[in-house]
Parts: C-alpha cells; structure tokens; sequence
C-alpha cells in the first residue's frame, strides 16, 4: 500500500453532530472524507457547511453524496465508487423517545442499515481492505444490570431504539467473526457538544437556560429528571471512533467518562454557568424548579438584564408527555479498556461541557433577542 497515498472515509451520518466533528477530525488527518447525506426538502448541512467545497474544484478531499441507510442499491454504489479504508456508520434514527413512535422505521434503517453497510462491504470484496466502525450505544444495558457497565455487562434494551442497536452490535461481531472483517462496535456513553440536536435532553435545557436569561422563554417543561447520564463531550468521543480503527486487531470499546449526573444536576449547573440557583422541591409530576438567588456580578458581566431573573420565578416542570414507556434509570460506563488499549481519556469535564453548551447557546440566543427587538421573527409563507 502507498504510504502517502491520502486514507478515504466514508462517514454515514455526517450531517448529525458526531458526523460533523468527526469529518473536521479526520480532515485535520489528512483523510479524504466522503459522506452519506439525505436529501431533505430544507438544507440539513447546518453543522457541516463550513467544510463545503466547490463541486466545480479539480481537487475535493470533502465531498457528499446522496443516499439513504435504507437503500441497499445506492450504499454499494457508493462504496464501489469511493473504495473506502475505513467506514464509520453513525447514520442512525438516533432519538430513543421517537423510536417509540416510529419502530419499524427504526429497525430499518438503525438495524438493517448496519447489515446493509456491512454486507455492501463484503459482496464488493472489501472485506479485508475496509475497516468499519459501527456506532453502538450504552442504551443496549438498559434496565441496569450491573454498574459501571463494561464491555461484558449482559445487555438489556428498554427501546425500539435500543433494540435496533442490539442486531447492529451482533451483526458487527458476527461479520467480524464469520468474514475476518475489521468492524468493531464503539459502545458509546452519551455524548453532548454545542451541536447536539436540540430535542435530546442537555441541548434542550442549554437552550431554554439561555432563552429564560434573555427574557424570551418563561420555563422549561422535562420528563424524568432522576435519570443520571454519563455526559461526554462529543469531540473526545469521535477520537476514540478513530482509534478503535487504527488497532492492530479489531475489537469492541465502551467509551464513557465514568461518572453519572441525574437530569436534575444538568439543570442546575447550566443555570449556575449564568449565575442563576436554582432549588428543585416537591414529588414526581408536581416536582418544580425555582430561582432563589442569582449573581449580580455574573449577570452584569454577561450583559444579563437582572430583571429577568426573578426570585421565587419557577422556571423547570414536568410534563409527562416527555416520559417514555420503559425508561434506562442509570448509565455510567468504565472506559477502563479504551484507556489501556487506545490510550484514550476525555479531555472535557462535565463542568467544561456545560459551560461550552451555555456560552454557545447564550450567543445563539442573542441573534434570535436582536431578530426579535428589530420585529424579524415571525415569517409566515401562506401570508
Ligand atoms: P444525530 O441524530 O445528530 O445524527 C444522525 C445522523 O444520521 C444524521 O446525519 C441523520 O441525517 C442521519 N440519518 C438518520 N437516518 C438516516 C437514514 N435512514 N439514512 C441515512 N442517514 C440517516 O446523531 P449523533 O450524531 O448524536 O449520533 C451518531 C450515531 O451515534 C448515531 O448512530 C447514534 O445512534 C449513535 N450514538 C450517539 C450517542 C450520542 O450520545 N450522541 C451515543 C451512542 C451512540 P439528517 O441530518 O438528514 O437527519
Ligand atoms: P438518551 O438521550 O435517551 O440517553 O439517548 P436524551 O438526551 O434524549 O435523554 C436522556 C435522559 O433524559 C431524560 N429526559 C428527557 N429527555 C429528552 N429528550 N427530553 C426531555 O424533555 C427529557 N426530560 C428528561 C430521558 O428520559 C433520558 O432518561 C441519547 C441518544 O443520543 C442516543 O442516540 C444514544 O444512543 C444515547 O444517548 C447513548
């Protein structure tokens, strides 16, 4: 093989926030990277735009291409067309409320999708050139088992979502050991960043703490706010992708920080990054969250109207329509294996994740507070 040759990728999933980081990754790697993009009738390359090349350029190690993890046509097309080293498929329905509504779909293209790459890999005779990095998840430990969970605690899924998970585990293992394929299974704790999308539950509260600061929500309505979370920083965690593929064999990771934090936590400390305390009382759905004090000093320097933080103000409840029909309870994961083995540790804190997702939101928000006080946000196209 040409050393110097550049190493091509194809990343599936590249719009979503793992697939953005991770393409900036392995474009820093001097990886020519291709990506898996759906056709949507609204752009969806928000998080990757700034890595867009001009089609019309002699020379693109950025380039994407049309495709669905449900079409098994347009993946073998594609895989025959680019000859990948490595392949990372994050494409996934990754929300596990939403699997609830849509299983089916879910299964298609979470668990079929998985088969699908790796068989495309296969029929072409890839096997022994392309390494594959499957994005699997700390939801397949489900209802706890044992904790922290490693690579050998017993699975247990508690979603379509997680289900669906758990054949595109097997289906990695099992090509693995019936094909000699380097595909591996990254089993990933919950991974957040500025990008994270806006309904998983840290994106959601980030934003409404800024909003409520700004004066342009009132309160923020959660689900289950004991669940406890093992929260990483999504750019240590496509590192970790990487390096599971640059082993001499290939094998499955947990990746995790190996700490947990309840819902309840998350929102407390994104509010104390703004300088506002809030205190929880009461039980289950009558449970609330109540500024009782807040920090002149950090308002001030933030640029913060103090009169939008008023004391005694409830600004969380709970709305039951966020609770999901069989619930993880607790996630915390060793990351023991991928210390030793990849030399891997994350770099971020919970603390430096919380304030990197308040300060990014805060500044979003501000554009949407100036669209607001100039009268430029209410569009409506049927006028
Ligand atoms: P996102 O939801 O942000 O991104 C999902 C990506 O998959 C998007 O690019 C989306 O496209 C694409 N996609 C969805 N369905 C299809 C389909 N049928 N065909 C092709 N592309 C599709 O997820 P994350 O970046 O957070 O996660 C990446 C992967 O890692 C997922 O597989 C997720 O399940 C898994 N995972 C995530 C963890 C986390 O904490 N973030 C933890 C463990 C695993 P579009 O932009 O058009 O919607
Ligand atoms: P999760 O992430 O289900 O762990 O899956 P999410 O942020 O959606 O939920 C985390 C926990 O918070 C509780 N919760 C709420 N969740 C959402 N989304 N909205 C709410 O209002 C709310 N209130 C409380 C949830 O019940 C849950 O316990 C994520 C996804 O990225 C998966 O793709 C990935 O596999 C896993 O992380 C690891």
């Amino acid at each position: 093989m040409d050393t110097n040759k550049p190493k091509i990728a194809f990343v599936t999933g590249i719009t979503g926030q793992d697939g953005a980081y991770l393409a900036e990754f392995l474009l820093r790697k001097g990886y020519i990277v291709h990506g898996l993009k759906r056709r949507s009738s609204l752009f969806n390359t928000d998080r990757i735009d700034h890595l867009y090349q001009d089609p019309h350029l002699s020379h693109r190690n950025f380039i994407l291409h049309y495709g669905d993890l449900t079409d098994s046509s347009n993946l073998i097309r594609i895989i025959q067309e680019i000859q990948p080293d490595e392949i990372y498929n994050l494409a996934a329905q990754s929300h596990v409320k939403v699997s609830f509504d849509t299983p089916e779909y879910t299964a298609n293209a979470d668990g079929i999708g998985t088969l699908r790459i790796l068989d495309a890999v296969r029929l072409l005779g890839l096997a022994k050139r392309t390494r594959i990095y499957q994005a699997s998840t700390s939801e397949l430990y489900g209802l706890v088992q044992a904790v922290p969970q490693t690579e050998t605690t017993p699975f247990y899924p508690r979603s379509p979502y997680a289900v669906a998970k758990l054949y595109g585990y097997w289906i990695t293992v099992n090509y693995r050991e019936a094909y000699g394929m380097y595909a591996c299974n990254g089993i990933l704790f919950n991974h957040e960043s500025p990008v994270r999308g806006e309904t998983f539950v840290t994106r959601k509260i980030t934003r409404a703490v800024a909003k409520i600061a700004l004066g342009l929500q009132d309160k923020l309505y959660l689900g289950n706010l004991s669940a406890q979370r093992d929260w990483g920083h999504a750019k240590d965690y496509v590192e970790a992708m990487w390096l599971i593929l640059q082993q001499e064999q290939p094998e499955d990771f947990v990746i995790a920080t190996g700490e947990t934090t309840t819902v309840r936590d998350f929102v407390r400390m994104a509010f104390a990054e703004l300088g506002i305390d809030v205190e929880f009382s009461g039980k289950d759905t009558a449970e609330k969250g109540v500024i009782i004090d807040r920090d002149e000093e950090v308002l001030r320097r933030l640029n913060i109207p103090a009169e939008n933080i008023k004391l005694g103000q409830t600004v969380v409840k709970v709305d039951p329509q966020y609770f999901r029909p069989t619930e993880v309870d607790l996630l915390i994961g060793d990351p023991s294996k991928a210390k030793n083995k990849l030399g891997w540790t994350p770099k971020y804190t919970l603390s430096m994740l919380v304030k990197d997702m308040v300060d990014s939101d805060l500044q979003l928000m501000r554009k949407e507070e100036y669209l607001k006080k100039g009268g430029f946000t209410t569009l409506n196209y049927f006028e």
